[in-house]
């Protein structure tokens, strides 16, 4: 091959078999990955999943993290978190407790590795990316296939070159970035590229910088994004105790892209992306004065020493005017704010410190008040995703957030506050010993994964029937993010009970009387059908997004554009994602409409809806032709454990 690109270097030196040469941008490419990760709220679905596998022992270095769930309140996430420990000892995992900060946070500091690649059950595990790792976010169930020593597939992906020029300036950070990057690629129809940043004003960005731009660019709906590995990366590693791991990894010269987006870094303002979700990205200023209730400065994105030690220097020796929250990333950060004196910083500020977990983010605490307006530096503002259906949820970054929290009222910080906001990454607390290392497999072998009375094992699910009769059960329009379909906030104690999780949350802000009409019409004999827009499952990578309306008798899903993960999460389950061949139909099929479609002839990757017993509709086959036979198996445990018999 001629002169690569970051991307392709790092695709080709994971790719399955040994692969000497990439296929085109479009084709199908198999990935084997050294390492993977879960975290609480898909976990347990997923670690269920892999014992169905029957292997002895996961392939992968597998990490397993607790940091979504924390509350505990009740035996219900603390039966989650024995059982997790005991399924990460008997399998051969690293496990992390509760407390010691947030996946990613912790997969970045002490296992990521520059050449190397993961695959999460959460979508933000792109933010490994920023480490010059492949790093990328799947259903629970693909993650532990590839824990199982399974390869996965994807799609070559065009490699779009995001160029950055300059410096920023004081008091635009790398969320600012982000945003910017959103705001020129959009946030749906990019499942098939990824974007690989390049350029001088790469040199300039904190290690961690990187790391906020590589996980929000899942925002972007992209497969991933990369920066290169240089010395910035060198450096990082060597402050946690891992220089080894480091390896030289940039563009070679001549290498070409797909196309370039140039962002010259100079020219970026403090940017607010405004509820409810990222697609009106304003700078600050056309915003000032916004009167706000709360500030939530947190989440994998953001809650990073160079980004809490910038807020410190925004609020050293003043106090804030409305209710805020502080939750580092990690334990290993909050100790070093803790020695650098910025915990007293914030504690004197009026600042409340939280645990070093997911928490506001997901609405796991801290949910605004009835329509409250809420500044915070995570990386999502979907509605309900704060706990409070009418709140609003303004994302900005962590000193825009400091700024305003200080005035009671959004402000932009390049012109209110006076701190320091140049802090780069610091020789930094290691601790090895905050995780349960993997146990030697006769050790292993002892253990016996303990359930709870809430750990259901997965449903059987059934195969695909020759011919799907039934209604459409739910008509949405674009853009179907999955906290709508299938909520967390106060249902993420449910997902290890994925019938129960189907009943009292699947679409429920959409349609309470959802659940129930789906069970009579599932329970009458009927195939449930939904019918939505373009950007169809964009956001989170939780399959129960596909399992739980799969439970609830939905069989095929008919929209205008899908996102990635979450189609391969419903080709998992049985579920068949079709588009309109003709975008316009969409409008021809009405919520309630009996819907009919033969399935035996899909491997054509056509098949014509009948609506009505009377018009006919063409549809296009969403998935890969290639995923048929697990799809008719009725999905991926059904059709890998019928190959292996
Ligand atoms: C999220 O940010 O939406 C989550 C919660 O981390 C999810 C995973 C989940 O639903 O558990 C994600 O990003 O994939
Ligand atoms: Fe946790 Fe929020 Fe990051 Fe998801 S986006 S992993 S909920 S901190």
């Amino acid at each position: 091959m001629g002169a690569l690109n970051v991307a392709e270097k790092i695709l080709l030196a994971n790719a399955a078999g040994g692969l000497t040469e990439l296929p085109e941008a479009g084709q199908s490419l198999e990935i084997q990955f050294t390492h993977t990760l879960y975290q609480d709220a898909t976990g347990t679905a997923a670690a269920l999943a892999f014992e169905k596998m029957g292997k002895d022992r996961v392939e992968t270095t597998s990490v397993i993290v607790v940091d979504h769930k924390t509350l505990q309140v009740g035996f219900i996430d603390g039966d989650d978190h024995r059982y997790l420990e005991d399924f990460s000892k008997r399998y051969g995992c690293w496990f992390s407790r509760s407390g010691n900060g947030i996946c990613h946070s912790v997969f970045l500091e002490d296992f990521a590795e520059p050449g190397r690649s993961v695959i999460g059950s959460d979508s933000h595990t792109t933010n490994a990316g920023g480490m010059g790792m492949l790093a990328m976010g799947a259903g629970g169930t693909d993650v532990s296939f590839a824990m199982a020593g399974k390869s996965y597939k994807i799609t070559m992906p065009e490699v779009v070159q995001v160029n950055l020029t300059g410096d920023l300036p004081a008091g635009v950070l790398a969320n600012d970035v982000i945003l910017n990057v959103l705001k020129t690629v959009g946030i749906k129809g990019n499942k098939d590229i990824c974007l690989e940043y390049t350029g001088p004003g790469v040199a300039s960005l904190a290690l961690t910088d990187r790391a906020t731009v590589t996980n929000m660019g899942t925002e972007a709906g992209v497969v991933f994004s990369i920066f290169p590995s240089d010395e910035v990366t060198k450096a990082y590693l060597e402050s946690r105790g891992r220089g080894d791991a480091w390896q030289d990894m940039v563009a070679d010269e001549g290498a070409s892209y797909a196309r370039t987006v140039e962002i010259d870094l100079r020219s970026l303002v403090p940017t607010i992306a405004l509820y409810p979700r990222l697609k009106s990205m304003e700078p600050v200023t056309d915003r000032v004065g916004m009167k706000i209730d709360a500030v939530f400065i947190g989440s994998c994105t953001n809650a990073t020493y160079a980004n809490l030690a910038r807020v410190g220097e925004v609020l050293r020796g003043k106090r804030v005017k409305v209710d805020t929250a502080i939750a580092p990333g990690s334990q290993a950060i909050a100790r070093q704010l803790s020695a650098a004196g910025y915990m007293e910083i914030f504690y004197a500020a009026g600042v409340r410190v939280m645990e070093n977990a997911c928490s506001a983010c997901i609405g796991q605490g801290f949910s605004p008040p009835t329509d409250g307006v809420m500044l915070s530096t995570a990386n999502r503002n979907f509605a309900g995703r704060s706990g409070t259906e009418s709140a609003h949820v303004h994302l900005v970054s962590p000193v825009t957030a400091a700024a305003s929290a200080l005035a009671g009222e959004l402000v932009d910080p390049t012109q209110a506050a006076d701190g320091d906001f140049s802090f780069r990454d610091v020789p930094a607390v290691v601790d090895r010993a905050a995780y349960i290392a993997p146990l030697p497999l006769d050790e292993a072998k002892k253990v016996d994964p303990r359930y709870g009375p809430n750990i259901k094992s997965l449903p059987t699910l059934d195969s695909l029937p020759g011919k799907l009769e039934g209604e459409v059960l739910l008509k949405l329009g674009p853009e179907v993010t999955t906290d709508l379909i299938q909520p967390a906030g106060k249902y993420l104690a449910l997902r290890s009970n994925a019938d129960e999780y189907a009943k009292q949350a699947t679409f429920v802000q959409a349609d309470d009387t959802f659940s129930a009409r789906a069970v009579v019409h599932r329970d009458a004999g009927g195939h449930g059908f939904l019918v939505a827009g373009d950007g169809y499952g964009m956001g989170s990578s939780r399959e129960h997004a596909g399992l739980c309306p799969r439970i609830l008798g939905v069989r095929a899903i008919v929209a205008q554009g899908f996102e990635r993960i979450h189609l391969a999460n419903l080709a998992n389950f049985g579920i068949l994602a079709f588009t309109f061949a003709v975008p316009g139909d969409y409008e021809k099929v009405g919520q309630g409409a009996k819907l009919s479609l033969d399935t035996s002839g899909l491997e054509s990757g056509e098949a014509k809806m009948i609506v009505d017993g009377g018009t006919e509709i063409p549809v296009k086959l969403a998935q890969g032709v290639d995923d048929l036979p697990m799809i008719r198996a009725g999905g991926a445990l059904s059709y890998f454990a019928s190959q292996a018999a």
